[in-house]
């Protein structure tokens, strides 16, 4: 039996694209505009356009949360909703009636709302016209609209959150080709990385000029940390892993907690001639703008080796010229993601934040199991009998526990996700929920790991 901190913060994220449905929006983001153009690459041909009905259902799915044990709902504002011109940053009433009405009945139902500002849903005219954060101008617009949001809801909202899992926007957009823009282009990724970097801290430089420091009033990013482990103690299998660690985790984590990039990963950058352009205005507004506080996304660890051939070679530069993925023989595998499941790799995160991040406040912002075909485990009641869900939190949970009695500052769990929400180009095909949506009525129920949920955030404490 293993008691959480007083307080401890049991939540669920979802995102904005992910859970409304693009129900009058004038704009369309990335995703709407790529599932247009080619609905097919997506699972089923099941597109962001209905998603899980939020825009229309958020008062009873709010109902349904709060009796799952959700007492912190993080979800995002999305720009191409709120924005009508986004030069001017000139506000859409009716998106500005609608989340403040989301907001609103999150309070009626004491779910404390976080709110985050992108996730990964770059409005498509700006990423046509700019190149998306490829564009320094873009991280000027992107900042205006944040200063929206604080003037909008910043009276109800004390936590925000600038961006969800920068990483994947270049790994999705710019790298591997399972976002759109969909372009591969190792070095023009670098820059993307710096941009939306910057982007965060002229976000949080807003914030800044409206609240200062006031203490109830928090911004952070959320990072998807992959902690990366070398496939051997062998020294190239660890140059392998030094080099993975600062692509996939140094690069966000330094920047937005520390004010300034990794000096190893710049240099690296320099050398290979592919580092970003940067201004000393630019790296100021990064030092004088760091986070409060650290949202921290963990589904899988990251292993590496020794890439098959030399970085040396003629090759166009992309991260992975430096390292090769381990598929470690005998890993536990969430088989229908495709992920490894290791559990101790939370506990490695919290010791690495508290010993080289300053003990920073922080949480697990996302973390869950997505399953095919639930429809296998429903009882003779529809019931989804999710076990390997309840199992897989509470594996996670115990080294989280871990982490914290030996002195990490993490303040809160939140899984992924509360009802079954749309996944980019997975659609529905696996459910992460702790509420179980039936797309075709829309018809929402709790899972078995709903009514387990709630008793872990009523007593906080994990059994099993
Ligand atoms: C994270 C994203 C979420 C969500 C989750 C599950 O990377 O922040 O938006 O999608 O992963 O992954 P997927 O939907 O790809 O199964």
């Amino acid at each position: 039996m293993l008691t959480f901190p007083k307080n401890f913060a049991w939540g669920a994220a979802t995102s904005g694209p992910q859970s409304e449905g693009n129900f009058k929006k004038q704009h369309q983001n990335v995703f709407d505009y790529w599932y247009q153009i080619d609905p097919q690459v997506f699972y089923d041909g099941v597109g962001p356009d209905v998603t899980s009905n939020f825009y229309n259902d958020y008062e009873e799915d709010l109902k349904l949360m709060a009796q799952a044990g959700i007492k912190v709902l993080r979800t995002s504002i999305q720009w191409s909703r709120l924005i009508d011109d986004f030069e001017t940053g000139s506000v859409n009433s009716n998106a500005a009636d609608f989340y403040g009405r989301v907001i609103d009945a999150m309070l009626e139902n004491n779910i404390t709302p976080y709110i985050n500002l992108c996730h990964f849903d770059m409005p498509v005219e700006l990423q046509h016209k700019y190149g998306g954060f490829e564009s320094k101008h873009v991280t000027d617009l992107f900042a205006l609209y944040a200063k929206r949001c604080f003037e909008l809801f910043g009276d109800k909202v004390d936590n925000w959150f600038t961006f969800n899992e920068p990483k994947v926007i270049l790994d999705g957009g710019y790298l591997y080709q399972f976002h759109y823009p969909l372009k591969v282009d190792g070095p023009l990724a670098v820059q993307v990385a710096y941009n939306i970097n910057l982007a965060s801290a002229k976000a949080i430089a807003q914030f800044r000029k409206l609240y200062g420091n006031t203490p109830n009033k928090k911004i952070g990013t959320i990072l998807n940390l992959t902690p990366v482990y070398a496939a051997s103690e062998e020294k190239q299998d660890k140059q392998a892993a030094e080099f993975a660690e600062l692509w996939a985790n140094n690069l966000f984590l330094d920047p937005a907690i520390l004010g300034h990039f990794p000096a190893k990963l710049e240099e690296i950058l320099k050398k290979d001639g592919v580092l970003w352009q940067a201004s000393t205005e630019e790296l100021d507004i990064i030092k004088e703008n760091t986070i409060d506080v650290l949202g921290v996304n963990f589904y899988h660890p990251e292993r590496v080796k020794r890439p098959a051939i030399s970085p040396d070679s003629l090759q166009d530069w992309m991260p992975d010229i430096y390292f090769d993925a381990y598929e470690m023989p005998g890993r536990v595998m969430n088989v229908d993601k495709g992920w490894e499941i290791y559990p101790k790799a939370l506990y490695d995160i919290a010791i690495n934040i508290r010993d080289n991040y300053g003990n920073i406040e922080w949480f697990v912002s996302e973390n869950g199991m997505g399953v095919s075909r639930e429809e296998r485990f429903m009882d003779d009641t529809g019931m989804v009998c999710d076990d390997y869900r309840i199992n897989f939190i509470t594996k996670h949970l115990r080294y989280l526990h871990q982490g914290i009695s030996e002195g990490s500052n993490c303040h809160g769990y939140f899984v992924w996700t509360g009802i079954d929400c749309w996944s980019w180009k997975n659609a529905y095909r696996n459910r992460y929920g702790l509420i179980r949506n039936d797309i075709h009525t829309q018809t929402k129920t709790l899972k078995k790991s709903a009514h387990w949920f709630k008793q872990l955030s009523d007593t906080n404490i994990l059994t099993d």
